[in-house]
């Protein structure tokens, strides 16, 4: 079994629906559900949007690969309604990212792990904190709990 860590957010529709929905099928499609954090409202981070997000982080034990993985992610966004749009960022009803698979560095033009913007990011790193801690960042070599601490977004990130 693999210990993966998915981050998950929702800025459109009955968010908080999108997020029970999502992970009710992350349980049916991709594995057993072992840890998951609050449910955070955050302020929509590198782009803008009057439709503020709902973020969450969860811990899944799964035998698929990471590319497996993937193909089950995209399938679960496309049941719950994700429609793509050409733009970098926009607002969408579900987003699921791979954000830790073990200790696995993947660079690959439709698969990067660790995610790439996750140090960045308080959205990400607030709920992950706290079902991941002490989890170590294959390629920066420090824990959750230390990339929090020295990131510099201030971006509103609020426990509902
Ligand atoms: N996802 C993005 C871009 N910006 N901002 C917040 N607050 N939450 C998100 O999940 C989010 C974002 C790209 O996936
Ligand atoms: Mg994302
Ligand atoms: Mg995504």
């Amino acid at each position: 079994m693999n210990v993966v860590f998915l981050g998950i957010g929702t800025n459109l529709g009955n968010r908080e629906n999108n997020l029970k929905e999502a992970i009710a099928l992350i349980e049916e499609c991709i594995g057993r559900v072992v840890g998951s954090s609050s449910v955070y409202e955050t302020e929509p981070w590198g782009f803008h949007t009057e439709d503020e997000f709902l973020n969450m982080a969860v811990k899944v034990e799964t035998d698929l690969s990471p590319s497996g993985l993937l193909g089950r992610i995209l399938m679960i966004e496309s049941l719950l309604g994700r429609l793509r749009e050409g733009r970098q960022y926009s607002s969408r009803v579900i987003d699921i990212d791979i954000l830790l698979y073990e200790d696995l560095i993947i660079d690959e033009k439709s698969l990067k792990i660790p995610h790439p913007l996750m140090q960045e990011r308080r959205f990400v790193l607030v709920p992950l904190c706290e079902i991941g801690a002490e989890t170590i960042h294959p390629v920066l070599k420090k824990s959750v709990s230390l990339l929090l601490e020295s990131c510099k977004d201030k971006s509103k990130v609020k426990k509902i």
